[in-house]
């Protein structure tokens, strides 16, 4: 099948808009733009979608395998589909913090493939920040004060059966027992699929350096988020109805805003297999 005369255009901050392209049918050629396309911008937003279920896993499985998320609630009748919801009487939002995905597994999940299903009248925005400008951004001396670390990420605190969903009204993300080990990356990673170097330390998985106790490593790792957060380097996404966002968890944060009580959100989430991290 032909390509077809898809359209990318950067985002302001962080990602690209594709459109005059059709997600229910992408040829093999489309997807190998695409992929591509992700590697160097990091998000993808794609307006004006109307994907079935069906539709969604297919185009997932062309990007990459999926990877089930052991944490989420499937959607009913699509066990490899993650229900990423907040009902009208939640209080608390699902990846309302900055965070990069999976970022606790040795082999950290490359991206999702979301889907706006049901949306708020209002809110309900996602961040998108960019991991390849934080670190270009960087200033000398503190790239040479991270070069050659490593840091130790966990989940157990989040999802964990004392972790942070556990005491919040989102308590079937806790699942006590499922006992995850701490996992060790690089701090500044070589981008798999585009050859660049990124940060890879977020707020939410991050723990501390390896060989550092959490006290000692955060000085450090509160001024690369900070730095990292930097407005010039985030977008904002207004989701519309249909709307799909794709997303490399080694280039980008995401933190989706709360700002929509009483009123109900769904997202439909594919998330995709990566593989092990190296240094840049
Ligand atoms: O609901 C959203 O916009 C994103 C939530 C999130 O963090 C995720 O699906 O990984
Ligand atoms: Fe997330």
């Amino acid at each position: 099948m032909l390509a077809t005369a898809l359209r990318i255009e950067a985002a302001d901050g962080c990602g690209a808009t594709v459109s005059d392209i059709d997600l229910a049918r992408v040829s093999d050629a489309d997807v190998a733009t695409l992929r591509q396309a992700l590697f160097d911008h990091g998000a993808l937003f794609f307006r004006g979608q109307s994907i079935t279920p069906e539709q969604h896993i297919a185009l997932a499985e062309k990007i990459a395998p999926i990877d089930v998320n052991r944490f989420f609630p499937a959607a009913p009748g699509y066990p490899v589909i993650a229900k990423v919801e907040k009902t009208a009487e939640q209080t608390t939002n699902i990846g309302g913090g900055w965070h990069t995905d999976h970022s606790y597994d040795i082999a950290p999940a490359m991206g999702s493939v979301l889907v706006a299903r049901d949306l708020p009248p209002e809110g309900g925005d996602t961040l998108f920040a960019d991991m390849y400008a934080a670190y270009d951004t960087l200033d000398a001396e503190t790239k040479a004060q991270i070069a050659g670390l490593r840091a130790v990420h966990g989940s157990d605190h989040v999802f964990g059966e004392k972790g942070v969903y556990a005491q919040t009204d989102q308590p079937e993300l806790a699942k006590g027992g499922v006992e995850t080990p701490e996992t060790v990356h690089p701090v500044v990673i070589r981008h798999p699929g585009s050859g660049k170097a990124v940060l890879y330390v977020n707020p939410s998985f991050t723990l501390r350096f390896e060989g550092q106790t959490r006290e000692e490593s955060l000085p450090l790792l509160m001024k690369l988020y900070a730095h990292a957060m930097n407005p010039a380097h985030v977008h904002t996404l207004v989701w519309e109805p249909g709307m799909v966002a794709i997303w490399d968890n080694r280039a980008t944060w995401h933190f989706a805003k709360n700002d929509y009580h009483g009123h109900y959100r769904l997202m439909h989430r594919i998330t995709l297999a990566g593989c092990e991290l190296e240094a840049a």
